[in-house]
């Protein structure tokens, strides 16, 4: 089972897990329009025989519909992955954030308690949760938020932890550093730049405005990291991993990497735009990723550099099968 199907980590999630042999069962959202564009190459029809991906409609902040699926599904596994996750966003909407990345897991571990059920529980936390605590960061380091989206990923790594020690249940925590792809949300800065980079190739953009460039990140590559989410669930014992590549690049690297890829000099496009900046700012993120090596065997292979390589040459691809008129609001937000 798994909480936030249709986002960048749970499309990947639901591949891998498909392709073990697992039966899915993903929670989407209703909305006035489509939002399963990152699964619809698995959607599978449920009027056929043996179909072995199956979506519901639930939300976070619903407890009872979560209660009633749990009872219904009766999963071995349950990914954590639905929140409002973006950073910036989580200034904005504060409370929202707090109801659906924060209680949202308590409502998912209650429902697991109410059902009767006992699956293996992964919840997706985050290495904002060490926000101002500086690096190198393992699963030791204290916690110091600094965003709504932050101080609710704490609130959810607790908990889990007190379900775990409550009650027995097999629960883990994923403290997973950035990890991107081409499926990575349009407005978190890793995408919004391979997109631009792509559209300037095509002569179709001139602009991109960011905010800070001197933030430092630890940037790998999602497809590599559901792959960890799943190994804990599968080792013998419930404990907490760090996730990370261990290296260290700023916003301005990632510019260059991609810009470069496509023969392009970044600095005649990039513009400022204080909208882009956080309150609070999480200037340096680079996690120890020891503990996953040693107990789940997990190494990442995909690097920063890499990665962008990847993220450029996915949307260059993409833009020209959509044509470069494609209206496109991504760009300024
Ligand atoms: P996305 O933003 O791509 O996906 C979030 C998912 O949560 C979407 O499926 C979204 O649905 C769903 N969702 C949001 N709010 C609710 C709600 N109230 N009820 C039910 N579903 C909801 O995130 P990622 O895939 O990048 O990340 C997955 C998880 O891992 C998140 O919890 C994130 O905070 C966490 N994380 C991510 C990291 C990263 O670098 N990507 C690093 C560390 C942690 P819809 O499609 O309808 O919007
Ligand atoms: P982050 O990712 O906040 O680390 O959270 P994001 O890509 O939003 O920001 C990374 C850094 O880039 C700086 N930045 C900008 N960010 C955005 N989004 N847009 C811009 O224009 C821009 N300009 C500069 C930011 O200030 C920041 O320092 C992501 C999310 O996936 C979380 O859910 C997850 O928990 C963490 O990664 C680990």
């Amino acid at each position: 089972m798994i909480t936030g199907i249709t986002g960048q980590d749970g499309s990947y999630l639901a591949e891998l897990l498909l392709d073990k042999g697992y039966e899915v069962h993903g929670f989407i959202r209703r909305a006035s329009t489509f939002n399963t564009e990152r699964i619809d190459h698995i959607y599978q029809d449920p009027h056929v025989q043996d179909h072995r991906l199956f979506l519901h409609f639930a939300d976070l902040t619903d407890g009872s519909r979560l209660t009633t699926l749990l009872h219904e599904i009766n999963p071995d596994e349950v990914y954590n992955l639905a929140a409002q996750s973006h950073v910036r966003v989580s200034f904005d909407e504060p409370e929202y954030t707090g109801q659906s990345t924060g209680l949202g897991t308590v409502r998912l571990l209650e429902a697991i308690r109410a059902a009767g059920v006992s699956p293996r529980f992964y919840q997706a936390s985050s290495s904002e949760m060490f926000g101002a605590t500086p690096p190198p960061q393992n699963e030791l380091t204290p916690f110091y938020p600094r965003s709504p989206y932050g101080v609710a990923k704490v609130y959810s790594y607790w908990i889990t932890r007190n379900y775990r020690e409550a009650y027995g249940l097999f629960a883990v925590n994923g403290i997973l550093f950035n990890h991107e792809s081409p499926r990575r949300g349009g407005t978190f800065v890793t995408r919004k730049i391979t997109r631009a980079v792509a559209r300037v190739a095509a002569g179709v953009q001139s602009e991109l405005y960011l905010g800070n460039l001197d933030a430092v990140r630890d940037w790998g590559y999602a497809p590599e990291y559901v792959e960890a989410m799943w190994r804990m669930l599968q080792h013998d014992e419930p404990t907490d991993y760090v996730v990370a590549t261990g290296a260290a690049y700023t916003v301005r690297d990632f510019l260059r990497f991609s810009f470069e890829h496509a023969g392009l000099d970044w600095e005649k496009y990039v513009r400022f735009d204080e909208r882009y900046l956080r309150p609070t700012e999480v200037d340096s993120l680079i996690g120890d990723p020891t503990k996953a090596a040693e107990l789940l065997d997990w190494v990442p292979k995909i690097h920063t550099p890499r990665l962008a390589q990847i993220m450029v040459d996915a949307d260059r691809a993409a833009l020209e099968i959509e044509g470069a008129h494609h209206v496109d609001v991504v760009a300024t937000r």
